[in-house]
């Protein structure tokens, strides 16, 4: 555990100032049948990232769905879009009535178990428009969420259950990092879906 304080629900201080929203139990139990349903024919890959110098396939797999001219450079990695399965489609149209905004790409990831993780990063590529939020929806094992700001020793803990949403406002890729800590613990398994909005044809202008 980390010497920074790690708040579950920030004591004294105004949580609107905070560049996120948790919005709990946002999914209705059907979507959330449904689209765990579909999840089982997603094409999952799990790519292979070099780090000082060994590669190593990423702790989870992933798969990116996205409009044409939408390829994804993460991590180092470029990953083509894949057509959009009918309920994902569905979620997206749903997600863009209501944050008023274009989502032309969502990265799917599955946690196998408590051992799948992510590290810490923000989603600040330089494909994603300015200013967009990245809309984040969880399915399945509740998992902790940390975030930790860039600068000043701040670290906060959310806890994602099946059909929450977290909002992630375009401040807090500039100024926070997130991560998913593994669980050694826990059996179940876990989808979260980050939909996002990029610059088309980014990579090929
Ligand atoms: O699984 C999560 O909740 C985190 C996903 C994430 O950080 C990402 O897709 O960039």
């Amino acid at each position: 555990m980390s010497q920074l304080s790690l708040l579950e629900t920030p004591p004294n201080r105004d949580c609107s100032a905070l560049p996120w929203q948790h919005v709990r139990q946002y999914l209705s139990l059907k979507q959330q049948q449904l689209l765990q349903a579909e999840a089982a024919q997603y094409p999952f890959e799990r790519p292979t990232l070099t780090a000082y110098g060994k590669q190593h396939a990423i702790p989870r797999q992933q798969v990116w769905f996205a409009d044409d001219g939408c390829d994804y450079l993460y991590s180092g990695l470029m990953i083509c879009a894949q057509p959009w399965p009918h309920y994902l489609l569905r979620l997206r149209l749903q997600l863009e009535q209501e944050f008023n905004q274009p989502f032309n790409g969502v990265l799917v990831n599955h946690y196998r178990d408590g051992l799948d993780r992510m590290g810490w990063h923000s989603d600040d590529e330089p494909e994603m428009v300015a200013g967009s939020k990245v809309i984040s929806v969880s399915i399945g094992a509740e998992r902790d969420f940390d975030i930790r700001h860039k600068q000043r020793a701040e670290q906060h803990r959310i806890s994602l259950a099946s059909g929450d949403m977290l909002v992630m406002h375009a401040a807090m890729q500039q100024q926070w990092q997130h991560s998913l800590p593994q669980r050694k613990k826990l059996r179940a398994d876990r989808l979260n879906l980050t939909f996002r909005q990029l610059i088309p044809f980014y990579h090929q202008r």
